[in-house]
């Protein structure tokens, strides 16, 4: 009888779209600090407590190059985790004081010209794809449509291949497979229009002369969720079979060093868990076959995600190798970061390996097509910035952040031509 009740609580609950519209997840007085780590012993109190999901979130893992780590801490959790740094010698800086502060001030109120889309605020995946089909309605002779698969929730992952003409070489971007990644996005839709668009006569040249397949919007179901209820939610959004938390880091699921080295976790509750196999998410799984299909189409491999102002490149799963060809990989990384320190604001880019520049990372994309599809050139860009505002970036600073990109891709195209690879 009970069970019954309870039952029909349940139901009348659901579909009065009380547990379906549950409210958007705040983060009033959480914090974010930047840690600096000086030894093993450090490293490891710090990584213990990334693992308690309910009163931490690493927003930026350690890496050996800066030793820093940067991370959100919860307000109920504060006193005790001052202690813990004060105990344990951890010295610190305050990022972020309030990031639900920082989350009201990136909802920008919507001003005359909001009624087109723009580049001055972040975009929901409805209002992207709607674009994405204007933008193949207004160009049919040289944009075409081309899907990857569908998301756990069922939604069609959509790209757009752009061709001036036939026979050019293939330069696939791959964006925003970290839901809460959002200036990612904005800058692959921002490159689209300037392909589309921009009467620069570098610019033109790189429209013309390349095929350009970008997929905007990657891990759809993650971004979707990072809009309407949790503005910090990285992974996708499968459930687990023996866990109650949910996804997989799409960026950990490939067939490449799948969990090899510590580069990812078997914990579902990482940030960075790898899945429960290679390719156990649908997305990833479908960008897999997508790609595989294509590949005699493609030439280079670019993934967007931020923060951190890197350029990196493979491997990712050990710093003990380099791949054969990483000084010509080197030498893209300095035309690279060299065009982006040039433009007034003076941005500085790092790049080189991931394992070696910024931490072990296991299963990425950018290494499965490297090592699995053998594409010699492959990179992963981390826009934006150095965690003043970490993923959530100021829309002012979207457009200042695309033109660092425009410049910087002008002088890594330009170079990995003059290098034979292209
Ligand atoms: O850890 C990641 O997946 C990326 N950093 S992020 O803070 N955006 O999560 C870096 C991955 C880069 N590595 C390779 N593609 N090898
Ligand atoms: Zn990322």
């Amino acid at each position: 009888m009970r069970l019954l009740w309870l039952l029909a609580t349940v139901v009348a609950l659901t579909s009065a779209g009380i547990l379906k519209d549950t409210p958007k997840e705040r983060y009033d007085n959480f914090r974010v600090y930047k840690l600096s780590i000086q030894n093993k012993i450090q490293l490891a109190v710090i990584e213990k407590i990334g693992e308690l999901t309910n009163k931490y979130n690493v927003w930026k893992e350690y890496d050996e190059r800066s030793k820093q780590v940067d991370i959100m801490v919860s307000p109920g959790e504060l006193n005790h985790f001052q202690e813990l740094l004060k105990f344990n010698n951890i010295s610190s800086e305050l990022m972020i004081e309030n990031v639900q502060d920082r989350i009201d001030e990136e909802q920008v109120t919507p001003t005359a010209d909001s009624a087109t889309f723009g580049w001055t605020k972040y975009y929901e995946l409805e209002e992207i794809e709607a674009w994405l089909d204007e933008i193949l309605n207004a160009y049919p002779s040289v944009t075409e449509e081309f899907i990857v698969g569908k998301s756990y929730e069922g939604r069609t992952i959509r790209g757009i291949k752009i061709s001036h003409k036939a026979g050019n070489p293939g330069i696939f971007i791959e964006s925003n497979v970290h839901a809460r990644e959002w200036i990612t996005s904005a800058s692959a839709t921002w490159f689209i229009n300037q392909l589309l668009t921009s009467k620069d006569a570098d610019v033109r040249s790189l429209a013309d002369n390349y095929d350009w397949h970008i997929l905007p919007v990657f891990n759809v179901d993650g971004f979707e969720y990072s809009h309407k209820k949790d503005r910090m939610w990285r992974k996708t959004r499968q459930p687990h079979a023996t866990s109650a938390c949910i996804g997989a880091d799409a960026n950990r699921n490939f067939d490449s060093h799948w969990l090899e080295n510590n580069g990812a976790s078997s914990n579902p509750c990482s940030e960075t868990f790898a899945g429960d196999a290679p390719g156990s998410e649908p997305e990833a799984k479908a960008l897999v076959e997508y790609l595989t299909k294509i590949q005699d189409e493609i030439s280079v491999y670019i993934s967007f995600h931020s923060y951190g102002q890197y350029l990196l490149s493979p491997y990712g799963h050990t710093k003990e190798e380099f791949p054969e060809n990483y000084d010509d990989i080197l030498t893209i990384g300095k035309a690279f970061a060299d065009a982006i320190e040039a433009l007034p604001y003076g941005t500085v880019y790092q790049y080189g390996s991931t394992a070696d520049v910024l931490y072990v990372a296991t299963g990425t994309s950018v290494d499965w097509v490297f090592n699995e599809l053998g594409k010699k050139i492959g990179y992963t860009i981390e826009y934006r910035d150095k965690g003043r505002y970490g993923f959530i970036l100021p829309p002012v600073q979207i457009i200042p952040n695309c033109e660092e990109l425009m410049v910087g891709m002008l002088a890594l195209i330009d170079k990995t031509k003059e290098l034979g690879y292209l």
